[in-house]
């Protein structure tokens, strides 16, 4: 007898974003997940922009059922001065290929009052998958204090784990995008999995897994294979490689199989301030100082050490070219 397995309801919080774009189409084309909703904030993009992009990538999926909620246009400190990564993305934010606007609309709710919303109709259920900064997340836990233990899990694609950032040699982009907001929501006391670059930078797509998708029939890798082109130049100008990070895929295979991955466990807090800001400084909690810190008493989180890379690369190629 086939075992009956219900799907992870998900809702992915995103900035699209080329990675974002992968990402939400290995989501749609995965079948242990069921995206119930997409949230836009500002990172690759501004957010009116990750709005639009979310809306086009689901009418070119064919998935318009799908809601998207648009979230904040400034941290969470109403800071409006943001940093927007369109010298990685293309200043649409997806390979500057000049698509049409989308016919749909965003909902009226907010992405924080969506994902509050959909937390209390699924008390325990609901996995975010965090692929820009937390800027919703963290107005999220100020909406409703009990946000943290009513949403499922949050997969946070943010950090980097005794390694160099990749904004600068502190910190990572989506934490750097809001260091205030994603301290509140690391130490929120929700069920977390972070995954930072010291994990994502060992997951490349090469060049020959981009011809893959070019002659693919699926429309989704064809597509993609497409909006990579401006990435790929990016990675060559930057890293000196021919290949691309998978950033935002290789988190959202967290929620498709976390075995992919292994996981210590501790407490993350966030320097929001002066040359280091953005940066993730993780404390095992092995050692008792002597001192009260700033991490004693805060609730611990799990953070992702190794990842099967190979057989990463190799589920998003199979979801991609997958036939419809
Ligand atoms: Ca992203």
């Amino acid at each position: 007898m086939a075992a009956v397995t219900k799907k992870k309801k998900v809702i992915i919080d995103t900035d699209p974003g080329i990675d974002d774009a992968m990402a939400i189409f290995v989501a749609l084309r995965s079948p242990e997940l069921e995206v119930v909703g997409l949230t836009t904030i500002f990172g690759n993009v501004y957010t009116a922009l990750a709005t639009r992009n979310a809306l086009h990538l689901l009418e070119t999926a064919g998935r318009t059922d799908i809601p998207v909620a648009e979230g904040s246009h400034v941290t969470i400190k109403k800071a409006t001065k943001l940093r927007i990564a369109s010298f990685v993305h293309g200043s649409d934010g997806l390979g500057n290929q000049n698509f049409p606007p989308p016919a749909g609309k965003a909902l009226d709710q907010s992405a924080a009052a969506f994902l509050v919303e959909q937390a209390n109709l699924y008390p325990g259920q609901v996995t975010v998958i965090a692929l820009g900064p937390l800027t919703n997340l963290a107005l999220a836990v100020e909406l409703d204090p009990s946000f943290p233990k009513k949403i499922g899990q949050i997969i946070i694609l943010g950090g980097a784990y005794s390694v160099n950032g990749n904004v600068n040699p502190a910190a990572e982009a989506n934490i750097f995008g809001d260091p205030d907001a994603a301290d509140i929501v690391f130490t929120c006391g929700a069920d977390i999995l972070a995954i930072g670059i010291n994990i994502t930078h060992q997951v490349l797509l090469s060049d020959v897994d981009r011809k893959k998708l070019e002659q693919s029939d699926s429309k989704y890798a064809r597509y993609l294979s497409n909006i990579l082109g401006y990435y790929y130049d990016y990675h060559m100008d930057a890293y000196s490689i021919t290949g691309v990070y998978l950033h935002d895929p290789t988190t959202l295979l967290a929620a498709v199989d976390p075995s992919l991955m292994t996981y210590t466990e501790g407490v993350v807090r966030v320097q929001t301030d002066g040359i280091t800001k953005g940066l993730t400084v993780f404390d095992n909690t092995k050692k008792t100082y002597g001192e009260i810190t700033a991490w004693c008493g805060k609730p611990t989180v799990k953070v992702a050490v190794t990842v099967d890379a190979p057989a990463v690369v190799e589920l998003i190629m199979q979801r991609l070219l997958m036939d419809d």
